[in-house]
């Protein structure tokens, strides 16, 4: 069984979107094993997107998802990480299906709806970044 973070962003709370998203992930049958709403600080943000700092669209990213609470969950099953990249769809508007979250709910590169980790590694961090307990 592997484990992986998901974020609700601002624009998926603010639009109702948690159910909708929730539900997907529960019907794959991934086990939501911890869920919380929470707002970032700037200091959460700017650690959760370091690799990011520079570029153009940094200060852009770090605003927006200050900009309201998000909900963060842990989701638990086979091959958690892939699956549910493949299921929120790619980060270019003109390259995320129809079908992922992002492909049906989003059309910005940067207001897309969910973040999720994009490696074993990665999740590891990310969990204990929004889990620390
Ligand atoms: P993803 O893992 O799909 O969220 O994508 P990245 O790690 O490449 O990017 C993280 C976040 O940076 C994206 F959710 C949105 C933002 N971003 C932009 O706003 N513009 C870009 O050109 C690339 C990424």
């Amino acid at each position: 069984m592997e484990r992986t973070l998901v974020l609700v962003k601002p624009d998926g709370v603010k639009r109702g979107l948690i159910g909708e998203i929730v539900s997907r992930f529960e019907k794959k049958g991934f086990k939501i094993v911890n869920m919380k709403m929470l707002q970032m600080t700037k200091a959460l943000a700017e650690e959760h997107y370091a690799e990011h700092n520079g570029k153009p669209y940094y200060d852009r990213l770090i605003e927006y998802i200050t900009s309201g609470p998000i909900v963060a969950m842990i989701l638990e099953g086979d091959d958690a990480v892939n699956i549910v990249r493949m299921m929120i769809g790619k980060t270019s508007p003109s390259e995320s299906l129809p079908g992922t979250i992002r492909g049906d709910f989003s059309l910005n590169v940067t207001v897309n709806v969910v973040h999720a980790s994009d490696s074993i590694e990665n999740a590891k961090d990310e969990m204990k970044r929004f889990f620390p307990d």
